[in-house]
């Protein structure tokens, strides 16, 4: 990998904002394109720092760090980055009523961001009516649904059903640490991820399908 690029995605995965954002311009400035510094050493950081998390070997406040540095290397690489790579879709982003987990949902929006996606994050403890006015005001290509609780991911069929009523082809993944693949089929989910990586390639996935 290019020197650069490996410095950039060990600034990422050390959450040194400074670095990254320094590293970012750099590497810009050395004629790499935008896609690549994204590709070749954001999300690879993003994706090891997540695996390392699934083996033990990483704990949640290096992954809050490491999504803060990559937030502000998105930042600085963002003007670059030309209409196609911000226009593959739109994703509207909340977590469900009555849960305030905040830290998987915001990966799962820079990981999509970092994908090339626009995302509309409606925030957390979002009401089934909001979910679906959201949905009427931004018609977005996909909408996901986190939950972190076992009681409140019981309300995502709720936001389904109430979604399907306005539009019956909305797209609609869902994701968090009790949701499993089982559960989302059985309450019609459109697509569910582990994790705020894969979420971005099942985005695509989704998208390509409904092309
Ligand atoms: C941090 C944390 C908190 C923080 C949240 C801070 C914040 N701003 O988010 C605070 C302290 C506020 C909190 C509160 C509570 N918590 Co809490 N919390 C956690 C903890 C330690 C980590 C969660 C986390 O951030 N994980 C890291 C992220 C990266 O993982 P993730 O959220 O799973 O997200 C990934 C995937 O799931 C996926 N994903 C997530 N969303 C989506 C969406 C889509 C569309 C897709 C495709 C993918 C996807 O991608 C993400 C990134 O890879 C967990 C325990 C644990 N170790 O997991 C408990 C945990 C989730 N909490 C728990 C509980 C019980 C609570 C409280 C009820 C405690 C209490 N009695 O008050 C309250 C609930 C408040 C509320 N109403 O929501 C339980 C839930 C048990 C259950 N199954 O129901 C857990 C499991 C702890 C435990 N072992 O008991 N919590």
């Amino acid at each position: 990998m290019n020197e650069l690029l490996e410095m950039l995605k060990r600034a990422v995965m050390l959450g040194d904002e400074e670095e990254t954002v320094r590293l970012v311009g750099e590497a810009l400035h050395t004629g790499l394109l935008p896609r690549t510094v994204l590709e070749e050493a954001m999300m690879p950081a993003r994706a090891e720092l997540g695996e390392r998390f699934s083996r033990n070997e990483a704990f949640i406040p290096e992954l809050i760090v490491a999504a803060m540095a990559m937030e502000k290397g998105m930042e600085a690489l963002k003007p670059f980055l030309a209409g196609e790579e911000r226009g593959r879709g739109l994703v509207v982003l909340g977590t469900v009523h009555g849960d305030i987990h905040s830290i998987g949902k915001n990966l799962v929006r820079m990981c999509l961001e970092g994908a090339g996606f626009q995302v509309v994050d409606i925030g957390e403890d979002v009401r089934t009516e909001r979910f679906v006015e959201a949905y009427r005001e931004h018609r977005p290509d996909i909408l996901g649904l986190s939950a972190l609780l076992s009681s409140t991911m019981q309300r995502m069929p709720e936001v389904i059903e109430a979604v399907r009523a306005e539009d019956p082809s909305a797209v609609i993944m869902v994701g968090g640490a009790p949701v499993t693949r089982e559960f989302a089929e059985r309450i019609g989910a459109s697509g569910y991820a582990p994790n705020a990586f894969e979420a971005a390639v099942k985005a695509r996935e989704l998208l390509s399908a409904t092309d």
